[in-house]
């Protein structure tokens, strides 16, 4: 098909692989020469509907840059430094097995930690050849809790699965509210949903301490106190229970603890919900009347909430209120924190945790929380952690308590291996560096977690220099390491196949060669065509088979690390800092863009908090507590709640003052459930700088 300036283009299909909930399908635009042009959002796709957000709109500038990683690398300078030289691939290879098994033959298996997280969300990249290879390996298994542990239990405990409401049908809803949820910034393809449902009248809230791009465009914002939304959703309980606004037979025929939750919640008042959360009674009062009374209504709740140190117990009480409103039994009605549930995979047998008994371990190797890499890699513990293996993750920019990370992955006698597309911070700290393929350039199968579709791409464009996948790696690692099993043999169609052998109704009918033909498939959630319903008639798939409000749990203590937390803490570190995510990048996925990181070096503060401290709009400053610090550029907010600071994550270190990053700054401290981090629970002063 010809276009504009005459240049003849393909249209491929890909899949973006970010880690992001909308999972869009991507048209790829490619010349004569075989040169991506142009990457846009195949309008055929229900949720993509012909567009991209801005950040991966640009993504060519990225897949094309000339910093890509192409060669395998061996480090030549110090930790740290970034001076690397270009060595062979078998080179490469032998090295890390012959210091694999090395170590593995002197201080146990255990001893090797792989560290990864979702740089690609394809299930082959992300969780196949490289778990099969740690299994049989016998290596220390990673808690994978960075981002959403906290929320994953909650859901678990409360409805038995990660399921939610379609976004297609918040066009239906009433009242829409985004509660910890940046939609313009991280969900952008829920937004055309919520302006069709507001042209039919619907009401848009945001609760947030932020007001961010979405909090703008609401109807109404609510500037919440950090970490606080238990006591919000005890008081809106309360409010909805004392005026009789609940369903009470979809209570009593679909619930488990509701007589405690209505005991515990009597004293969860607007008057002391307001000085809890610093919200006004009133409109406490109000929304939760309006919340109940407005049918159909939708709580669409991101993980925001859920980085705090009551997170999980914060998110349980979110997900009672459209159960006791019965808001699940209609069209638009009820929540929306994740889908992924439905993505019910084999994932067995992708991963083969069998494999460990083949391993010299010969049993289930210990699990090590990705939260606490810092602790892991500094804390004696047995067997020490002598090799770290990372791939689709940033940890020395991303993980929490930042000082300890980088002792860490300073240590001498720590070997590091590190799988990268551009010159991380932690590429800076590995002994070996592999170039790996980006999304376009690999096969991979596509889940979601905010819809329902199952997508799988294929490679558009050829792998640059010396790349390979992911899966390519693990494989040459496996042979490399002698490991004959085999599914080490296994190409990347055979786990596909692997992944959706598997008995769950969600995936009926659905097969590789559909996909290949189909590219996109809504799984079988209810009936084809028809909204899913997954919680209209009850069935929770909780062991009771009911919701459980587990209110043993909900009782609300406030953050050590906040306003009302440790009075000792707070009068040394008296400010609340907030470090969501940045409106134009991925995480730390875009450190080497300039725009990006201009955002990401700014902090918001409220004018009189700036004042009080000499601080002027665009005046360097120094944030500090006990952890660490970091220096940003101030900018000063008068939307933003007295006591709360905002940053956008996650910035490269490299590219900061004195190479240190927000997360300096961050706890490494669990939420209360689920063992994630507590980002967003950190208490920081803030000082001006002349010199950074
Ligand atoms: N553009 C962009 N999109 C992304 C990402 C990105 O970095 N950039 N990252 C992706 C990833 S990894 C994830 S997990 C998702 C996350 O998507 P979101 O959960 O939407 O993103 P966050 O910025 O973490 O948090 C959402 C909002 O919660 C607010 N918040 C913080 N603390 C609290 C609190 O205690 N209470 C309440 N009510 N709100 C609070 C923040 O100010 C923020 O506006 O987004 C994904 N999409
Ligand atoms: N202060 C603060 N810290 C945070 C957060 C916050 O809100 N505030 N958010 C937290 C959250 S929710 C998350 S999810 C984490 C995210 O942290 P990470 O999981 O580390 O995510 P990214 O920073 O996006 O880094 C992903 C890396 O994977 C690489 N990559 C992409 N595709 C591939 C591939 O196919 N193979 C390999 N080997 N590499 C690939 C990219 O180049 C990129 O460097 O950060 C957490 N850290
Ligand atoms: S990051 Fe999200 S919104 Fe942007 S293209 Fe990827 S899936 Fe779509
Ligand atoms: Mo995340």
């Amino acid at each position: 098909m010809r276009e504009n300036r005459g240049i003849v283009l393909e249209k491929r299909l890909s899949v973006c692989a970010l880690d992001c909930p909308d999972t869009c399908s991507v048209v790829v635009h490619i010349d004569e020469s075989g040169t991506a042009r142009k990457l846009s959002g195949n309008p055929d796709h229900p949720i993509t509907r012909g567009f991209l957000c801005a950040k991966v709109t640009k993504y060519l500038e990225r897949e094309y840059h000339p910093d890509r990683l192409l060669y395998p690398l061996r480090r030549s300078g110090a930790k740290g430094s970034g001076q690397f030289q270009r060595i062979t691939w078998d080179e490469a290879l032998d090295e890390i097995s012959a210091r694999l098994q090395a170590i593995s033959d002197t201080d146990g298996p255990e001893a090797i930690l792989p560290y990864s997280y979702a740089g690609t969300m394809g299930m082959l990249n992300g969780s196949g050849m490289d778990r099969r290879f740690f299994h049989r390996l016998g290596a220390s298994r990673l808690d994978r809790t960075i981002c959403s542990a906290a929320g994953t239990a909650a859901l678990e405990l409360s409805q038995g699965a990660k399921l939610g409401m379609e976004p297609e049908q918040f066009a239906h809803s009433k009242l829409i509210i985004g509660w910890g949820a940046n939609i313009l910034g991280t969900n952008v393809h829920l937004w055309p949903w919520i302006v069709e449902a507001r042209r039919n009248g619907a009401k848009f809230y945001v609760i947030d301490p932020v007001r961010n791009r979405t909090g703008k465009a609401a109807d109404k914002h609510f500037a919440i106190y950090p970490g606080s939304d238990l006591a919000l959703a005890l008081g809106l309980i309360h409010v909805i229970l004392r005026n009789g606004l609940q369903d009470s037979e979809y209570i009593a025929r679909h619930t488990k603890g509701f007589e405690q939750l209505a005991r515990l919640t009597c004293e969860y008042n607007p008057e002391r919900v307001a000085a809890l959360t610093g919200m006004r009674a009133n409109d406490i009062e109000e929304l939760a009347r309006e919340y109940a009374t407005t049918r159909p209504a939708v709580i669409r709740l991101n993980y925001g909430v859920q980085r705090s140190e009551r997170g999980g117990a914060a998110v349980r009480a979110i997900c009672a209120l459209p159960v006791l409103t019965g808001a699940w039994r209609e069209v638009g009605g009820g929540l929306q924190l994740s889908t992924s549930g439905a993505f019910a995979f084999n994932r067995a047998a992708l991963a083969r945790p069998d494999l460990q008994e083949k391993s010299p371990l010969g049993r289930e190797a210990r699990e090590i929380n990705m939260a606490q890499l810092g602790h892991a890699l500094t804390e004696f513990s047995h067997p020490r952690v002598r090799a770290l293996v990372v791939y689709n993750s940033n940890p020395a920019a991303i993980a929490p308590n930042q000082g300890k990370v980088l002792a860490g992955l300073g240590r001498s006698d720590l070997f590091t291996v590190v799988l990268e597309q551009f010159q991380t911070d932690t590429a800076d700290y590995a002994d070996i560096v592999l170039p790996v393929t980006t999304f376009l350039e690999h096969t991979d199968i596509y889940l979601a977690y905010g819809h329902y579709y199952l997508q799988l791409a294929r490679p558009v464009l050829p792998a640059p220099g010396e790349t390979k996948s992911n899966v390519e790696i693990f494989r040459l690692l496996a042979g490399h390491m002698g490991f004959e099993d085999a599914c080490f043999q296994d190409s990347e169609d055979d786990m596909i196949r692997a992944l959706l052998r598997t008995e769950s109704n969600y995936f009926k009918g659905i097969t590789l060669e559909r996909l290949e033909r189909e590219r996109s498939i809504r799984l079988n959630v209810g009936e084809a065509g028809e909204p899913f319903l997954p919680f209209a008639k009850g069935e929770f798939q909780t062991p009771s088979g009911q919701f459980e409000f587990g209110v043993e749990m909900l009782g609300y203590v406030p953050p050590v690390e906040s306003r009302f937390g440790s009075t000792e803490l707070s009068s040394r570190y008296p400010l609340e800092l907030v470090s969501g995510k940045n409106d134009d990048s991925m995480n730390s996925t875009f450190g080497h863009r300039s725009a990006v990181d201009e955002q990401t070096a700014r902090l918001c503060i409220h004018p009189e908090d700036a004042i009080a401290r000499g601080i002027s709009h665009g005046a360097l400053v120094r944030a500090a507590n006990d952890r660490g610090s970091c220096v940003f550029i101030a900018q000063l907010d008068p939307n933003l709640p007295r006591g709360v600071l905002s940053a956008r994550s996650t910035r490269w270190n490299k590219c900061s003052p004195q190479g240190l990053g927000i997360n300096q700054l961050t706890s490494d401290r669990l939420t209360d459930i689920g063992g994630g981090p507590t980002f967003y629970s950190c208490l920081v002063e803030l000082a001006p700088v002349a010199h950074p």
